[in-house]
């Protein structure tokens, strides 16, 4: 298929210091191969974006933030715009990761303002999450669920928006626990997820979206995942966090 792959960083609220997060991106820029036919992107803490621009400065890897608020402005007590995100140097924003829907309450309908937000400033690619529960995956729901997570975080979005939108499936029964899905699993809901885009915006659109794995990745499984047909990519947790394994995982998407 014609879709890069894309593998992802999502640090999470990682590393604990600003010290150790400017090592970290420096060693991810000095390990990516300037001509790496994998798109490379890391999404740090909001606290350490501006700096971690800095390092990356000429580098072709992508900055995200981990999430946004959809207003431009105004009395949100410790939210941050598109547009501020924009002009601190981001390229990417990850919206609706399953931490947040668990922990923070967030809806699709509010996932879906994100995304509005982040496409409407031209220049912030989203990264939109959806998965599976345990309960739900062992109930024979998972793909009506992550259908229902599609349905309403992509709701209003044109066919030539779509493709700006990478999507990342997280079965969050494999989020951080070490236990991931095999690949053919991955690639069952991968395949679902594609089948809905295509009746969604049409076969040909569908398939330039690119659709990235999430849940422990690691060198040893990347491969595996990425050699799917409908796995474009990965949105790499804890192993993003040590340079020599993310870099692995990079080299697995070449
Ligand atoms: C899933 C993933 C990154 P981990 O949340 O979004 O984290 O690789 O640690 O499971």
């Amino acid at each position: 298929p014609s879709r890069p792959s894309f593998i992802a960083g999502n640090w999470k609220m990682n590393p604990a210091t600003l010290e150790e997060a400017v090592t970290l991106a420096q060693q991810v820029r000095d390990g990516v191969r300037l001509d790496s036919p994998a798109r490379v992107a890391i999404c740090p803490p909001s606290i350490y974006l501006e700096r971690l621009d800095r390092v990356l400065e000429n580098s072709p890897i992508g900055l995200g933030a981990q999430n946004l608020y959809p207003e431009p402005k105004g009395a949100y007590t410790g939210e941050v715009s598109a547009a501020m995100l924009n002009a601190i140097g981001c390229t990417h924003v990850i919206l609706g990761h399953s931490e947040r829907r668990t922990l923070l309450g967030e809806t699709d309908a509010f996932i879906n303002r994100k995304l509005h937000a982040a496409l409407a400033n031209q220049a912030l690619l989203p990264i939109v999450c959806v998965g599976e529960t345990l309960d739900q995956r062992d109930a024979g729901q998972t793909l009506e669920v992550v259908k229902g997570q599609l349905e309403g975080s992509l709701a209003g979005l044109e066919a030539d928006q779509a493709p700006q939108v990478t999507l990342a499936y997280e079965p969050v029964w494999a989020i951080g626990t070490g236990r991931t899905a095999t690949p053919e699993q991955a690639q069952e809901v991968h395949a679902m997820i594609r089948d809905w885009l295509a009746q969604r915006f049409g076969a040909a659109i569908a398939a330039r979206i690119v659709i990235q794995y999430g849940g422990s990745v690691k060198p040893d499984n990347a491969r595996d995942l990425l050699a799917q047909p409908d796995i474009d990519g990965a949105l790499v947790g804890g192993a993003s966090l040590v340079a020599e394994d993310f870099l692995k995982i990079v080299e697995a998407a070449e």
